[in-house]
């Protein structure tokens, strides 16, 4: 048990809203609602404050909004510029700890117990990045400080907007206790209605019914909530660097310098990673290559791209031109498609300029796929040679059985070089999982 509440849930305030309040100041004070026409069909994303106050909130329908807020001021949502603020101030939280878990575009865990000899108690590090996002992006954010991430992340949602909560350590339970139960982490609707009948409408209400209730009535979910409703949470924060990959490998039969192969063979290579990133329903946001020659040197590199994906496209043509300059010159014996930094789609990609359509479109060959068989459907630059499966893996497999490493180092985009490589190695260096040449 942590005897500091070292744990920070850091959640911007009604985060698209103030984007546009902050970069039209003719909006501030005025009722902002970011999700498309007022006429469109389309559901609210998010709400300013004042436009709160009419009822107004995420996931309503753009013209229930309108009918509650006639003079409210709506505007499309701009992805790209949110993703671009959540980074800036995901890199300000990254400045007090490398354990920052983003958990949405908005929305990060810290924990900062290795923080405090270099930047004071919990309080005082959430006091000044609450000041540095403020200066340095014009945004507010709120934040929970506590010993356990549920905690943390009730205690920000508390004092909205630009709050701050600490919870001393001890008094977890009784913090909870008063408050409705639906503030609780994993406490749906139906969840609700069960405990409802257990007379149960606080945190408290729930920490005072039996165990032997709960269980009966909800399982091995019942226990989870009997612990959770007095603040016990065991996970951790874990970061992103410890993301998993995803890599397809092809071996050519023989050594090749003909670019149209080597062309035809990364598209297979990126189709088959962008398969088993679907499949397991995250997306990448760095994509590497691997270049082995005939003399064996083995060469990797890497660009972050500029946002994640799960489609074979981007990848694709992000790893032909990380290939080009590699294999310029030089008979390739292998080549490789890595896609790193896995996030899961759904909270960071809400709106995505990605085309919905090419992912219903990609979406639809995977089922094909699954149904009749990997072969059955390929692209037309695909057909003519007969190619390899890549790496003899079957794209489909989901990620449970994929290849897991750790992320490569960070660094700028399009960083040179494989982890681990000790300094001042040259660009080409051998890999340790090399076979022997074959002569
Ligand atoms: N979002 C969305 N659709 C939803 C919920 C959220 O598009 N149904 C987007 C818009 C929000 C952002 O995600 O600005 C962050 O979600 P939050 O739930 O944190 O909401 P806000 O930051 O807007 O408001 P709050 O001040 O309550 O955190
Ligand atoms: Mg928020």
């Amino acid at each position: 048990m942590r005897t500091s509440p070292t744990i920070l849930h850091v959640d911007l305030d009604a985060f698209f809203a103030a984007v546009e309040q902050r970069d039209r100041p003719e909006l501030r004070g005025r009722p902002v609602i970011v999700g498309g026409d007022s006429r469109a069909r389309g559901v609210v994303s998010t709400a300013s404050y004042e436009a709160r106050a009419f009822g107004v909130h995420s996931a309503m329908p753009l013209r229930t909004a309108a009918g509650l807020c006639p003079d409210g001021v709506f505007l499309p949502v701009d992805g790209a510029k949110y993703r671009r603020e959540s980074r800036r101030v995901m890199e300000i939280l990254g400045r007090y700890t490398p354990l920052v878990e983003q958990v949405s575009i908005d929305e990060a865990f810290l924990d900062v117990a290795g923080s405090e000899k270099l930047f004071g108690p919990p309080a005082e590090i959430a006091r000044r990045l609450k000041a540095e996002v403020r200066d340095e992006t014009g945004l507010t954010v709120s934040v929970g400080a506590a010993t356990t991430k549920l905690v943390a992340k009730v205690a920000s949602d508390l004092r909205k907007p630009d709050g701050l909560v600490v919870v001393a350590p001890g008094t977890e339970a009784a913090f909870l206790a008063p408050l409705a139960i639906r503030r609780l982490w994993g406490v749906g609707e139906q969840t609700r209605l069960i405990l409802a009948e257990h007379g149960v409408r606080t945190i408290g209400d729930l920490a005072a019914l039996p165990l032997d209730v709960l269980v009966r009535r909800l399982g091995a979910h019942g226990a989870a909530l009997h612990d959770r409703a007095r603040g016990i949470d065991p996970s951790l924060v874990t970061p992103e660097t410890a993301a998993k990959s995803v890599s397809h490998e092809h071996t050519f039969d023989v050594d090749t310098a003909d670019p149209e192969v080597i062309e035809r063979t990364l598209l297979a290579l990126a189709e088959g990673v962008a398969a088993r990133l679907r499949a397991g329903g995250v997306r990448a946001s760095t994509v590497q290559v691997k270049v082995r020659d005939s003399a064996f040197h083995t060469s990797t590199r890497q660009r972050t791209l500029p946002e994640p994906t799960d489609l074979a496209d981007p990848i694709f043509r992000t790893a032909l031109d990380l290939a080009r300059p590699e294999v310029r010159g030089r008979r390739v014996r292998l080549l490789g498609v890595g896609a790193h930094g896995l996030g899961e789609p759904a909270q960071l990609d809400l709106f995505g300029e990605e085309d919905p359509r090419r992912h219903r479109a990609a979406e639809a060959q995977d089922a094909i796929r699954r149904k009749y068989g990997t072969h059955a459907l390929t692209r037309a630059r695909l057909l003519g040679d007969p190619l390899a499966d890549p790496g003899g893996r079957d794209p489909l497999q989901p990620l449970e059985g994929r290849r897991v490493g750790r992320a490569l180092p960070a660094g700028g985009p399009d960083d040179r070089g494989r982890a681990g490589r000790p300094p001042g190695a040259g660009g080409r260096t051998p890999a340790p999982d090399d076979d022997p040449p074959t002569p």
